[in-house]
Order: structure tokens, then C-alpha cells, then sequence
């Protein structure tokens, strides 16, 4: 991805996952913006968008954050948000057996404590592969991976969801579930 790619790519982060009214932007509880209204509301805001150029980060973005619907009017994206406006009905999904969380060492204590928590965001993230979550964890800092026990967390009653990219999701993580 090159850079004017790269930054096009954190501006939609910020506004369809946290912060659309920054932009006067209105996002329905799916997530959905109407992307011209998005062109519109980003160029007061002194960004310049294309169609084609949404188009072309929303397909070579390395983690297919997100979408754009088939009538190729709306966009959004595809997990993430913490905006208060979006609430999108994932689908109840069986985790394997094992999913992982890639943390800093320095959240590790906090965590043996509380478990893992949403924070600012509405899920917990969870990768299917450790590999995944070193590189997210690494965002943070000294990178670790935590194994959890996904399946027995299912079974005992706890939610799943998984988003069109393949992250997993759920509310918390209890201590417990953490191998
Ligand atoms: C940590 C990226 C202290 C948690 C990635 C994490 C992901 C705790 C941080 C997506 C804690 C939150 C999300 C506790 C959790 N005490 N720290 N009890 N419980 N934490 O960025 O999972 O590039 O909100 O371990 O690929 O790092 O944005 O979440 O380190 O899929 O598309 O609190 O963001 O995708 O940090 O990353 P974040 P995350 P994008």
C-alpha cells in the first residue's frame, strides 16, 4: 500500500469506525455510510476523495477492513468501531478450539487481573493464528501472544462473532479462559 493509500485507509478507519460526526458523517447502526456523502462530508473537511481511489484502498487493504455494498453505493467498515452509532448484528459463530490475542508484555499484569476487556473499542479481538496476533500485538509494543481457550468459552455460554475479514470477537475474555 503506498502512502496517499495508507492515509485514505486511517481516515475511513477514523470515521467509520470512531469518529463519523468529526465529519458530519452519519453512520446507520450496520455501519453503512452513503459513500458520496462521505466524499462530500471529507471534502469540507478539506480531504479529497474519489470513488475509484475508495474503491482501490477498500481492495488492497492488507486486512480487508472494509466493504463496500453491492450496489456499490455504501460503505463501511467491517469490525473495529467504538462510535456509539454503529451496532452490527454479527452472526452467532463456534470458535475452534483455540483463538489467540496478540498484547504488548506491559498490559500483562492489568490482564491476569481483569481478563481481557473491549476498552474504547465494542469486542475484545481475537485472531485465528498466532502469527496474526504477534503483528498485533507488536502495535502496542513488546509483543506476546495469549492462547484462549475459545471453545470451552463457547460452551459455557459465552458469544462469538466473527467478521467478513476473519477476526474473531467477543465481549471479554474471563481470566479462566486464558491458557
Ligand atoms: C489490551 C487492529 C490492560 C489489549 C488489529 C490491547 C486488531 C488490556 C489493548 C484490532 C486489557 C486494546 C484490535 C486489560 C485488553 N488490561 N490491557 N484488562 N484487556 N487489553 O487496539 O486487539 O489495523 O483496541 O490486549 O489488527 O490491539 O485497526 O485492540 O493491546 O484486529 O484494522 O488493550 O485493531 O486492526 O488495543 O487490536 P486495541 P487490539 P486495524
Amino acid at each position: 500500500m503506498d502512502k496517499q493509500h495508507a492515509d485514505i485507509s486511517k481516515f475511513l478507519s477514523y470515521v467509520l469506525r470512531h469518529q463519523p460526526e468529526a465529519i458530519g458523517l452519519t453512520l446507520d447502526s450496520e455501519g453503512w455510510a452513503d459513500i458520496k456523502t462521505l466524499i462530500a462530508c471529507a471534502a469540507k473537511d478539506g480531504k479529497h476523495l474519489e470513488p475509484a481511489l475508495i474503491q482501490s484502498v477498500v481492495e488492497t487493504s492488507d486486512k480487508k477492513r472494509f466493504a463496500i455494498s453491492q450496489d456499490g453505493l455504501r460503505i463501511r467498515a467491517v469490525q473495529g468501531h467504538s462510535s456509539a452509532q454503529v451496532d452490527i448484528r454479527y452472526e452467532e459463530q463456534v470458535p475452534p478450539e483455540f483463538l489467540y490475542h496478540g498484547t504488548a508484555t506491559r498490559f500483562l499484569d492489568s490482564i491476569r487481573e481483569q481478563g481481557l476487556i473491549a476498552g474504547s473499542r465494542q469486542y475484545v479481538h481475537l485472531s485465528a493464528d498466532e502469527a496474526t496476533a504477534v503483528a498485533v500485538g507488536q502495535r502496542h509494543g513488546k509483543p506476546v501472544v495469549l492462547k484462549i481457550k475459545a471453545l470451552e468459552m463457547y460452551r459455557q455460554g459465552l458469544v462469538f462473532y466473527r467478521a467478513e475479514n476473519g477476526v474473531w470477537l467477543s465481549g471479554s475474555v474471563p481470566v479462566g479462559f486464558i491458557d
